[in-house]
C-alpha cells in the first residue's frame, strides 16, 4: 500500500493528477486547502490537497505482468494436455485394437521393421477372425507365422518352365545390387541348368558400368551387347533369337519418376514375354523404400528382389512392401559373392524372423 498526496489550483486538478498516476481504484484518505510554505506563499491562492492511498504501483504492474504469464502458461498447459489426451487415446486406441493375446506379435513384428499401422492391421484383421481366448500359446503361434505368411504370399523366382525365350529386366534404384544379383542369377542358370542365356546392358551412363557386367560376361562366357536406346534393343533381341533367357542390366533411377517416355519403359513395354524384378535394398527405410515404388508405379506385374540382407538390421520392410506394392517376392540377397550369396525368399526364415526368433542369425 503506497499513500500519495497531490495537489492542484483546483481539487478537480488534484484528482486528475491522482487518477492519471495512481488509477480511478485509489481511495481518498483526505482533502484539504493549504498555503503554499515559505515567505511568497503567504501572497498566493491556497492550493487543495488530496492524499490518496493505493496498492502500489509496481506491484500492481508486475502482477498484471505476472497473471498474463500464468495465463500463457495455463494456456499453453491446456493446449499440451489436450495434445497428450489425444496422443495417449490413439495409442490407447491402437494398442486396444490387438487383443492381449497378440500383443506379444504386434510388439515383435514392429521390433523387427514391420510399420506399426501394417502390424496392427494384420493383427487387428485376424483378431476379428478367430477367438483366441481359448486357444493355447503354440496353437496362436502357428495362426500368427501362417496369417504373415499368407501376407508376405506367394513367392516367384524365375519361371524356368516356359519354353519360349524370355527376357528378365533386373531395374531399380542406383548402387542396390542390380549387376550383381543378375550376373548371380545368370551364373545359377547357366552353371547349374545350362541355359543358354545371352547379357544386355542399358547402364552406359555410369564409368564403370559396362565393364562390371564385361567381368562377369567373361567368367561366366554369356555373350554381352551394349544398347544405348530402345531400338538397338530390339536389334539385339534379334542377335539373341537363341537363347533361353535374355538379362537385361538397366542403369539405376533414384529420385525421377519413371515415365512412358522413357527408354526403360519402352523396352519394358515392347517385350512379350518377360519377367521384371524391381531391386530393392534390404538396408533402405520404409519411407525411402515408399517414394522407390511409387518412381516405379508405371511399370506394372515386377516381382521383388531385396539385396543385402546380411546388413539389413530387421527384415520387416520384406512384409512392408510386399503390403503395400502387392507385388511378389523373389529372392532375397544375402552377401556380394557371385553366384552363391543369393537365395529363393524362405518365407518360413523370414516369418520366424519378423516374430522374433532369429534364423538367419544376423549380428544386431
Ligand atoms: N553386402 C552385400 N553387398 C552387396 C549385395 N549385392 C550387391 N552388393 C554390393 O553392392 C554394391 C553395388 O552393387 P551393384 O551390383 O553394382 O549395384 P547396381 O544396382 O548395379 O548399381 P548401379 O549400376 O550403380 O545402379 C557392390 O559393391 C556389390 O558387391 C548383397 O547382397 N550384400
Ligand atoms: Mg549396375
Amino acid at each position: 500500500m503506497i499513500v500519495k498526496k497531490y495537489t492542484g489550483s483546483t481539487a478537480y486538478e488534484a484528482m486528475n493528477r491522482l487518477k492519471r498516476e495512481l488509477g480511478s481504484d485509489a481511495i481518498v484518505l483526505n482533502t484539504r486547502t493549504v498555503r503554499q510554505k515559505g515567505f511568497l506563499g503567504l501572497f498566493k491562492k491556497p492550493i487543495v490537497e488530496i492524499t490518496a492511498a493505493c496498492e502500489s504501483k509496481s506491484l500492481l504492474l508486475s502482477k498484471s505482468h505476472d497473471d498474463d504469464r500464468i495465463n500463457k502458461v495455463n494456456s499453453e498447459l491446456i493446449t499440451l494436455k489436450s495434445m497428450i489426451e489425444e496422443i495417449s487415446s490413439t495409442i490407447g486406441d491402437k494398442e486396444s485394437e490387438v487383443s492381449p493375446k497378440l500383443k506379444r506379435y504386434h510388439g515383435q513384428l514392429i521390433k523387427n521393421g514391420v510399420d506399426y499401422s501394417i502390424a496392427t492391421s494384420i493383427l487387428k484383421k485376424l483378431d476379428e477372425q478367430i477367438n483366441f481366448d481359448n486357444k493355447d500359446d503354440e496353437t496362436i503361434s502357428n495362426i500368427v507365422k501362417y496369417t504373415i505368411s499368407e501376407y508376405i504370399g506367394q513367392v516367384k523366382p524365375i519361371n524356368i518352365e516356359n519354353q519360349r525365350q524370355k527376357v528378365i529386366f533386373f531395374i531399380g534404384p542406383t548402387g542396390v545390387g542390380k549387376t550383381t544379383t543378375l550376373a548371380k542369377i545368370a551364373a545359377k542358370l547357366t552353371m547349374e541348368r545350362k541355359y543358354k542365356i545371352g547379357l544386355i546392358t542399358s547402364d552406359t551412363y555410369r564409368i564403370g558400368a559396362v565393364d562390371q557386367l564385361k567381368t562377369y560376361s567373361d567368367i561366366l562366357k554369356l555373350p554381352l551387347e551394349i544398347i544405348y536406346n530402345s531400338n538397338d534393343f530390339e536389334k539385339t533381341l534379334v542377335n539373341f533369337k537363341e537363347k533361353d533367357f535374355i538379362f537385361v542390366d538397366t542403369v539405376g533411377k533414384n529420385h525421377r519418376k519413371v515415365t512412358k517416355e522413357d527408354e526403360l519403359y519402352k523396352m519394358i513395354n515392347s517385350t512379350k514375354n518377360k519377367e521384371i524384378y524391381l531391386v530393392l535394398s534390404g538396408t533402405t527405410n520404409l519411407s525411402v523404400l515408399r517414394s522407390i515404388v511409387e518412381h516405379y508405379d508405371f511399370i506394372k506385374n515386377y516381382k521383388i528382389i531385396f539385396t543385402k540382407i546380411d546388413e539389413a538390421k530387421e527384415l520387416g520392410n520384406i512384409l512392408n512392401v510386399k503390403y503395400l506394392t502387392k507385388n511378389p517376392i523373389s529372392y532375397i540377397t544375402t552377401g556380394q559373392n557371385v553366384p552363391d550369396d543369393i537365395e529363393i525368399l524362405n518365407k518360413d526364415k523370414v516369418v520366424s524372423c519378423l516374430i522374433g526368433e532369429d534364423p538367419y542369425e544376423r549380428s544386431s
